[in-house]
Order: C-alpha cells, then structure tokens, then sequence
C-alpha cells in the first residue's frame, strides 16, 4: 500500500525476518537471569516482547482465554516470532521492522474516549474496560492488502459487546475509532502530509457481527505495541488496514468515516474493503497471498475465507465498491 516506498511483500524474505531478531527465547530469558542485558547479545529486546514477563502487565492473568471456535480454527498458525516482528504501523516507519521502536509507545494509563450518538460520552481507562467485557480466544486469518497474510490467536472481547457497553443511542450509521495521536513517540505522526491520527470505520451492522473482534491479547498473552497494545479492531474477511492499532477514540456517527488509506488515495483504498481475490488492487494481483513465514503462495479466499458468516451483510449493498 505503499505510497512512498517498494511493496513489503516485495522483500526477500531473508529482509522481511532479519536472523538477528530470533535468538530464541530460552537462551534470552537465560540471558536475562544471568542478569547480562539483552543487548549484550547483541540485541535490545524489551520486557514487553517477552512472553513470559507477566508481571509487566496488570492484565496478564486474564490470559490464556478460553478458545471460541465458532467461526473455524484454520491453520497452521503462524509462528509467535513472525507476527510480532513483521508489522503495519506507519506511526512508528513505513517499513516493516517496527518493533523496536513502538516498545516506547506507553500504554498505561491508557484512556478511551467514547462519544457521538450515545446515551452519554464519557471516557473509560483500559484496566477498567476489560474488567467488564468477557474475555475469549479466536483463531483467525489475516490478510493484508500488500498480499501476505498470517493466522493467529487473538484474544479480546467481541466489537459488539464493547459497542453495547458503549450504548449508541438513535440509530448510529457507523462507529469510527481512531489510533492515539502522539508525535513525540508515534514520530511518523510529524509528516504532515499523512492524514494522522490513523482512522477507521465500520457500518454499525459490521461492527454488531460476531465475528468482529477487539483483541488486547495475542498467542495467550497481552498483545504487544507493535501489533497495537493496548486494544486494536480486527475484521477479518477485509483488509488488514481496517485493522486499528491502539484506538483512543470510539465515536458513533451517522456521517461515514474516511479512513486513513482512503484519505490518501481513495481510489486504491476503499471505505468496505472486503478480500476478493477476483478484484485486483489497481496496482497488484489480490488472486493469491503469500503466509509468513511461507515460500509458497496459496489463493486467496472471497472475504478471506469468512463468507459463510459475512456475504449477507452486503446483499442490499450491491451497489456500493464492496471489495477495495
Ligand atoms: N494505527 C495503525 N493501525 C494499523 C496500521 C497502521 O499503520 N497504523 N496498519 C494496518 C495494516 S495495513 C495492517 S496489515 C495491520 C497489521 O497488523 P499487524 O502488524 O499486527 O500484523 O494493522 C493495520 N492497523
Ligand atoms: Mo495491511
């Protein structure tokens, strides 16, 4: 999707997942207990990228969750490493080696403000949201527009039940939820001519689905800030963009959100943004994908292999561009 530089799926692998990165984790939390810093082995991996550290996060114990297999357990999953090293999030670079830099993303306190057509506005700190939604695991596929994809375990609570908890009032259109806006760290967010803070949208319907999902967990843990801690939306019969990483702002509206892509070239990057492999990206084949961590590409499923849940939502929106 890239405006300014080549395609991330055009990297060589070997780029794509430097090496470096993947001592593996016994012999890092060996390190740590020895006491020497990780950078003695030549790398600065935070706490944060530590599965076993739970005691950085208050809401550790909440997970593993408990699997909810409704919509399918696909698989294989994708290897924990590959995930959380390979990431989206123009905020902290265009590329895809991320991580580093959003470990100094703070996520605690962390505030998300809910307003527009509700009962009543009011904000809500993230400790105190996930204490009252009910908490579970779901397998799912991901595919980005760029064309590789991955399957993981999130964990989080339904996008309906926070969107109950949030009480819209008069028949919202459409709730738009937005990424912290936070230049000093996000510093991508000083180049003017993106259209910060990054904002997506759902049709009410779509966020109601069960499917829909907010995930504050990934591989049994709390997620981590490069895959949008503290909580990130995940939709996943479309593509990856609509996918908001660390949202502060959920507003309900009748006025349908211009989401970030779609500021930027709305002719590439559309509001519905469903997966069909029949409807090319102007600039790309979307017809197959290719797995992390795989060398082979397998075809890409319509609405990403969720068309048995999600095809009749857009039945009375056939005229509407469904599917970029
Ligand atoms: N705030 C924010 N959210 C974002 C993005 C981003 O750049 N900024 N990238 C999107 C894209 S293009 C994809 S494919 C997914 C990637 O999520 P992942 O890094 O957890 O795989 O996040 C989406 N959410
Ligand atoms: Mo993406």
């Amino acid at each position: 999707m890239l405006i300014k530089r080549k395609q991330g799926w055009e990297l060589p692998e070997r780029q794509a997942a430097p090496e470096g990165l993947y001592l593996d984790r016994r012999r890092l939390v060996q390190a740590m207990g020895l006491g020497l810093a990780a950078s003695a082995a030549g790398l600065a991996l935070p706490r944060a990228v530590l599965a076993d550290d739970k005691a950085a996060d208050p809401t550790a114990h909440l997970y593993p969750a408990r699997r909810d297999d409704r919509f399918g357990a696909p698989s294989p999953v994708t290897p924990e490493r590959l995930p959380i090293t390979y990431n989206n999030y123009y905020e902290f670079g265009t590329d895809k080696s991320i991580w580093r830099a959003a470990q100094k993303l703070d996520i605690r306190p962390w505030t998300i403000k809910v307003s527009g057509k509700v009962e009543k506005p009011f904000e809500i700190g993230f400790d105190e949201l996930i204490a009252k939604l009910p908490i579970e695991e779901r397998v799912y596929r991901h595919r980005c527009v760029e064309t590789w994809s991955m399957i993981v375990p999130w964990s989080g609570f339904s996008m309906k039940s926070l969107v109950e908890f949030c009480k819209p009032a008069g028949n919202p259109k459409y709730v738009a939820m937005k990424t912290l806006h936070k230049p000093s760290v996000m510093f991508e967010q000083k180049d003017p001519l993106w259209p910060w803070p990054y904002t997506e949208g759902l049709a009410m319907d779509e966020a109601m689905h069960d499917l829909t999902f907010i995930a504050t967990g990934l591989y049994g843990k709390p997620i981590v800030k490069q895959n949008g801690a503290p909580l990130r939306l995940v939709v996943p019969w479309k593509y990856g963009f609509k996918s908001v990483k660390a949202i502060v702002s959920i507003e309900f509206t009748d006025k349908r959100p211009v989401s970030f892509w779609e500021a930027l070239q709305d002719n590439e990057y559309g509001f519905w943004a469903n997966v069909n492999p029949a409807v090319p990206h102007p600039r790309w084949s979307q017809a197959t994908e290719k797995p992390l961590g795989s060398d082979e590409r397998i075809p890409t499923q319509i609405y990403n292999g969720y068309g048995e849940f999600v095809a009749s939502l857009y039945t009375n929106r056939k005229s509407e561009k469904l599917f970029m």
